[in-house]
Parts: C-alpha cells; sequence; structure tokens
C-alpha cells in the first residue's frame, strides 16, 4: 500500500507512525496538495492528504478512516485502541481534542498563509484561536486527570496528541505556549524520541 502526502500535515503524519505502530510495510510519497496539485489529482482527485492507495488500486481518505481500516487489517490483538468501554471513552474524547487542535491550527495556518494579508478577517481568526486554546486546554485537564503512559509504548490517543502538539508548534508558535500546557509539551517530548516518531520527521 501506498501512502500519499507530506508529513508536515499531521492528518498524513498520525497515519504514517500508525501504520509503523502496527507493522503494516507501505512506501510513502510525499505529495503536496499545494505544490503537486495536478499530480495529487491524478491518484486522488479530490486531493486530500493523506491518501492511502492500496494493492488493489482502491483509495482511501481522511485518517480516522484509514486508520480505522488499518486497525481492522491488524486485528485486534494489534489495536492502537484500548478494548475495555471506559478506556477506550477516555482514548476517543483524547483523539477527539486533538484533532480538533489540529483542524484549527489548519484554518489558522490557511487563513494567514492562502489569504492577502488584506482580506484576513481578524474575528475568524480569533474565533478559531480561542477553540484551539479550549482544545489544547481540555487535553492538559485530562493528562493532568490521568496521565499518558511514558514506558516506551503509545496509542493512538498518545500518537494523535503528540502529532498535534507538534504540528501548532510548528505552523502557528505563537497561538500555543509550552508555559500553559506543561504535561502536553512533557508527553509530546517523549513521543518525539521513538523510534516511530523519529523516522517520521514533520519536515
Ligand atoms: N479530516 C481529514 C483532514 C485532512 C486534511 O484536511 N488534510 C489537508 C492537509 S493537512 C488537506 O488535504 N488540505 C487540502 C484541501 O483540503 O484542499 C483527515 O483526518 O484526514
Amino acid at each position: 500500500m501506498k501512502l500519499i502526502g507530506m508529513l508536515d500535515s499531521p492528518y498524513v503524519r498520525r497515519v504514517a507512525i500508525s501504520l509503523k505502530s502496527l507493522d503494516i510495510p507501505f512506501e510513502h510519497a510525499s505529495v503536496s496538495v499545494f505544490r503537486h496539485f495536478a499530480q495529487f489529482q491524478q491518484i486522488n482527485p479530490v486531493v486530500k492528504a493523506p491518501t492511502l492507495v492500496l494493492d488493489n488500486g482502491e483509495v482511501l481518505m481522511d485518517s480516522t478512516l484509514i486508520i480505522d481500516y488499518l486497525e481492522a487489517l491488524s486485528g485486534p490483538d494489534r489495536s492502537l485502541m484500548p478494548a475495555p468501554l471506559d478506556q477506550r471513552l477516555r482514548s476517543l474524547r483524547l483523539i477527539g481534542l486533538a484533532l480538533a487542535a489540529c483542524e484549527k491550527s489548519v484554518q489558522i495556518y490557511y487563513e494567514r498563509t492562502l489569504r492577502p494579508a488584506e482580506k484576513q478577517h481578524e474575528p475568524w481568526l480569533e474565533r478559531v484561536g480561542g477553540q484551539l486554546l479550549a482544545a489544547y486546554s481540555a487535553l492538559e485537564q485530562e493528562l493532568d486527570k490521568q496521565p499518558l503512559k511514558m514506558d516506551g509504548s503509545i496509542g493512538q490517543d498518545g500518537i494523535t496528541l503528540a502529532v498535534a502538539w507538534s504540528f501548532s508548534n510548528l505552523v502557528v508558535p505563537d497561538q500555543v505556549s509550552d508555559a500553559q500546557f506543561p504535561k502536553i509539551r512533557a508527553f509530546t517530548a517523549y513521543a518525539e524520541q521513538l523510534p516511530a516518531f523519529i523516522s517520521t520527521p514533520i519536515t
């Protein structure tokens, strides 16, 4: 199978790290939705990163749906999600918050970089910035309540949280402060030194 997309996309990166964590062999093609639009279109006319091209030619998109497929492919023994309902609920909550943080970071980044300065809409940027802060504040509270394990393993909640924080620091560093979110920062530092993260660099 072939993963299409740049690793500076948090969605592509979480899929690549999940593939490695599940020991699923794959090829990776760093095709950009912006710089290589026409080439991307040939693979997936919708031009969404990540795109996963299966060996039989089927094309999947959306990181969560791709990961759902990868989980089913691996079987329950290799899952990155906990099976017990209460733990699964918490993981889903963390993943939802981290994905919202990715989305809000992308929205701010696109507004700042894709629109001419005179067309930027400050109320929209303020709204999205507030949502980003709310997502990371809730994540920090969750880690305060119950830390994620830092024992050499990582689940989908940890992967998505660390990928989100590294991404926000890359594209909207002015919106996120280490001092305000020490537990998220510490967990991300732990995750970023795991082999699956080191071999999947954000830039
Ligand atoms: N919910 C999607 C979001 C994917 C997404 O928005 N990817 C961005 C790259 S970071 C993209 O494809 N942007 C191009 C576009 O939407 O036109 C997922 O989880 O995969």
